[in-house]
């Protein structure tokens, strides 16, 4: 049995790929970072909170990087672990580099220092690209990333590709583009309107404010780019590959289409409040996916407007539980 080792199990990427994972026969082992409060609902809302293996650890602590390696014996290991949203890193930039950055190093030093052999897949990101330097970002495309997080990352990236070349360790980075779900935190712009989509419907809320939505991302369903992740570690070599749909959209297009799934005219309850605006914007995204889709024969398989449909599905579901359960 292959055993997997996943950090930011908690998060919705880590949820979706322990699930992958275990209907793949793998022994499941998530690091879980300690908190005051459970952080385990995503891996309820897919039923699978008793099936994988819970390990407390932080990818900032050594040690328990360590611990959790010779606990697990994992094969695989998943790094999903991060500060993950760009906004928040220009008020902890710090800790931004310390987790997202520094926490990838402490991870491959674990490897080394326990088992080598151990393949490794680094969350990167095309928030790296940021100010863009090629009109569609692939593997060659330059980095120019805009925020503390993207700077973090691109150390992550860097140093991974380093392992791999220094200790001939089978490490691969994914250069993911923005991946969706209804169990997307909240502070993201798609569930933040998906949210507030059926709060509005159901008469909990009046207005929507946000930022800059004239940004453009290419968007896609973090059920279908955690199967690339694994893809990559079933590979011969180690490499590195773009994950996108290849089709940008509008934050105020993305709105247009969750608004008007629900009836609703996104004009009438949507407010640009500058709080939302960043110190640096990433105004476009858009990956080209073409090495994944030639070498590991991944192709992205849900449209923005079935992800969105789904994720107002799945608030308005919860909105009424809410309603119900306040009576
Ligand atoms: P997410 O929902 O924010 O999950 C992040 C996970 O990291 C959570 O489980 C969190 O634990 C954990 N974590 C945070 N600090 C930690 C620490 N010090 N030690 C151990 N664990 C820690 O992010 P996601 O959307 O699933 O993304 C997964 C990874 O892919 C991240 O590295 C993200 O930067 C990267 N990425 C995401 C996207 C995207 O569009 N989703 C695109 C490209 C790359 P808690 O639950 O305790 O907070
Ligand atoms: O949903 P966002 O916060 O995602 P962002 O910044 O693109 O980062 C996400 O994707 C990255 C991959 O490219 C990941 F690496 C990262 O971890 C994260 O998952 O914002 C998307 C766009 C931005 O241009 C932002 O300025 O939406 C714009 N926006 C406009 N109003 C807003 C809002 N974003 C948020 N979060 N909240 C707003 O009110």
């Amino acid at each position: 049995m292959k055993r997997a080792l996943i950090t930011g199990i908690t998060g919705q990427d880590g949820a979706y790929l322990a699930k992958f994972l275990l209907n793949k026969g793998y022994k499941v082992y998530g690091l879980m970072a300690r908190r005051s409060t459970s952080t385990t609902w995503r891996l309820e809302f897919l039923g699978i909170e008793n099936e994988v293996d819970l390990i407390e650890g932080d990818v900032t602590d050594l040690s328990s990087l360590i611990r959790a390696l010779k606990i697990s014996e994992a094969n695989e290991v998943y790094n999903l672990a991060a500060q993950s949203f760009v906004g928040t890193s220009w008020d902890q930039p710090i800790l931004t580099a310390e987790v997202t950055g520094v926490g990838v190093v402490n991870l491959l030093e674990a490897i080394r220092l326990t088992d080598p052999s151990a393949k490794f897949y680094q969350a990167s990101t095309s928030e790296m690209f940021g100010l863009i330097q090629d009109e569609k970002q692939s593997e060659s495309t330059p980095f120019y990333p805009r925020s503390p997080y993207g700077v973090a990352k691109l150390y992550g990236h860097w140093i991974t590709i380093n392992y791999r070349e220094s200790f001939n360790i089978h490490a691969s980075c994914g250069i993911l583009f923005n991946h969706e779900s209804p169990l997307r935190g909240i502070e993201f712009v798609t569930r933040k309107v998906t949210d507030a989509v059926a709060r509005i419907k159901l008469g909990l809320q009046e207005e929507l404010h946000l930022g800059n939505i004239d940004a453009k991302r290419d968007w896609g369903f973090a059920g279908d780019y955690v199967e690339a992740m694994w893809l990559m570690l079933q590979q011969e070599n180690a490499d590195d590959y773009v994950i996108a749909t290849g089709e940008t959209t509008t934050v105020r297009d993305m709105c247009k289409i969750a608004f008007e799934y629900v009836d609703l005219k996104y004009e009438e309850y949507v407010v640009i409040d500058p709080k939302f605006y960043r110190p640096a914007e990433v105004e476009v995204l858009l990956g080209n996916p073409a090495k994944a889709q030639e070498k590991l024969s991944w192709k992205a398989t849900t449209s923005l407007k079935q992800l969105i449909q789904m994720m107002v599905e799945a608030d308005l579901k919860r909105v009424k539980k809410e309603i119900a359960t306040k009576g």
